[in-house]
This record gives C-alpha cells, structure tokens and sequence, in this order.
C-alpha cells in the first residue's frame, strides 16, 4: 500500500518530468498529479511561475512539518528532496555522505548538466518531440544524411528540426555538436555500467552505483528511453546500456507505473518507428517551439 503525502506533482510525459514519476512509485508514496499543457504554454502563467519561477515542468508541492507548502523545482533538486525526506531505509539512495551518495550525486549532476542539455538540444536539431494537439503545420522533407559529416551508424540522417525555414542552413554545424556530443555521453555511460555490470546481482541486473537503482538511474533512465529524439538511430554500439535500459524496466514496476504518468509513455514505442513516421510526427512541435523563442526573445 502507498504511504500517504501531500505532494502535488507537476508534470508532463518528457524525460524531465518522468524522472520523478518513477522515483514516486519507486519510493512507493502516493501524491497527486497535476497535468501541465506545455503545448499551450500553462508552464508560463503566473499561478504556476509562483511554483516553479523557470517556467518548467516538472516541480512539486508539498507541506513540511510546519505546515508550510514548500515549493520544490528542478528535477535534480526535487529527486534528492525525495530522498532526503523520504527514503530513510535507503531504497532508492545511500546514507548521505557515504562514498556511494557522493557517486549518486556524481551521476546526477551529469544527467542534470550534461545528458539532459546536450540531448535536449540535439532533439531541438534533429527531431522534434511528439505533440498531438498541435495543427499540422508545413514541414520539409528532410535532407540526406550525405549532405552532413554524420555517419548512419549513429545518426537516422539530416532532419530540419524546429528551425525556421530561413534558418536551416545552420543546423548541419549544430546537430555535429550535439549529436556527438550526445554519443559520447552515451559511452562514457557504457563504460561506467560495463564497470558495474562485472560486479552484477544474481538477477543479473547492474546499477550506475553499487548494488541498488538510484535517483541516478532515475535520472538517466528516461533520456535513454528517449534516444531516437535525440538523433541516434539505434543505441546497439551501446550494450550495457541497452540492457540495462530494458531490465530496469522489466523488473522494476515502479518504471513501468512512473513511466505512463501523466498519460501514457510514448518514448520507447517511437524508438520503433520509420524515419518517415518519425519525420510526421515531428510536425507537431515546430509552431509551438517557434512560439514560445519568439515570445521569450520579445520579453
Ligand atoms: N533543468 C530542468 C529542465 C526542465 C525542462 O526543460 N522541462 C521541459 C520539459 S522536459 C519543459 O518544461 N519545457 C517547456 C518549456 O520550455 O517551456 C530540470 O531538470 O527540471
């Protein structure tokens, strides 16, 4: 049964939100879910800027001893505010200070300050995020991967992402940035659970810190779920990775319950998909990104 608490989530179904909806269920406490309509910019009226003043899912709610609601922001900060207040037996973390919580947070801040951004950016480039309710705005077809440095082993080939039209020429030079850089965090994350997958449980399942899923796992799980947005064809260069993405998932029902919070995960299934299904679907988000630079840069 879940232990009761007054958090609110606020959230929505892309990696950063998902984080915490997996550390939820994992930790096993009940808390309440407010949906955020990114798509139509909820992330950035005042009632929700008084939560969260970045204007960005996710962020959360809770009341402390006093009966204070505390307001809690930032993925990073929210999983460790989880874990301090909550995870006294040490599910989902280490003692605080011990030499493993230092690798926890280690991992942490590479996801918050170096996965997220770098792939967060590459999916701006190379593809654009799955959006349904957004009209079909017109979109080009994409260029062939022979019109850039990339090769196929790594890349689908050349998309156009959420640039204006006029601007598309840039995008060679900034996809080759992020997209690589992306692959490289990829491998030094390989190494890293090849490291630990030697030292493996008897299920066979292997850990970015010791033997025990932690808030880091939980921050990098879903960006690796979501690696086909983010321009990699396929992670097989990557086999720990890969396998430890899919047993986290296959033994572990709080992945499988945080991952369809609010509605249910997307990321995965479209990993699947053709590049050309890939390219309909990246319709959607291009109106919405363009609104939401063009209103930033006019504030
Ligand atoms: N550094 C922040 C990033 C949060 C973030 O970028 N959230 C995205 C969704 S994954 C968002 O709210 N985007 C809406 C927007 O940019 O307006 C965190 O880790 O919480």
């Amino acid at each position: 049964m879940a232990t009761q608490s007054n958090i609110t989530l606020y959230t929505e179904g892309t990696p950063n939100g998902l984080k915490i909806s997996i550390a939820l269920e994992e930790l096993g406490l009940s808390y309440k879910v407010r949906e955020i309509a990114l798509t139509q910019h909820e992330q950035k009226e005042p009632w929700f800027l008084e939560i969260n003043p970045n204007g960005r899912i996710p962020a959360l709610t809770d009341i402390d001893e006093d009966g204070n609601e505390l307001h809690i922001f930032e993925s990073g900060a929210i999983l460790q505010y989880l874990v301090t207040r909550y995870d006294k037996d040490h599910r989902i973390s280490y003692p605080v200070g011990s030499r493993e919580d230092w690798e926890v947070t280690c991992w942490l801040m590479w996801q918050v300050s170096g996965l997220g951004p770098m792939q967060g950016q590459a999916n701006h480039f190379a593809l654009a995020h799955f959006f349904p309710l957004l009209g079909v705005e017109t979109f080009p077809l994409p260029i062939p991967i022979s019109a850039a440095p990339l090769t196929s082993l790594h890349v689908g080939y050349m998309r156009t992402g959420f640039a204006p039209e006029n601007e598309k020429s840039n995008n060679t030079y900034a996809l080759n940035r992020y997209v690589h850089e992306t692959r490289r965090l990829y491998r030094v994350l390989d190494t890293a659970l090849a490291k630990n997958a030697s030292a493996s449980t008897t299920s066979g399942q292997f850990y970015l810190v010791g033997d025990r899923c932690t808030i880091a796992d939980i921050a990098v799980w879903p960006w690796v779920a979501a690696y086909k947005f983010s321009g990699l064809a396929t992670i097989d260069e990557f086999p720990f990775v890969k396998s430890w993405l899919n047993k986290l998932l296959e033994e572990r029902p709080g992945f499988e319950r945080g991952r369809n919070v609010p509605k249910p995960h997307v990321h995965l299934a479209m990993n699947a998909l053709s590049e050309a299904e890939l390219d309909e679907r990246a319709k959607y988000g291009v109106k919405w990104i363009q609104d939401a630079m063009a209103r930033d840069a006019a504030a």
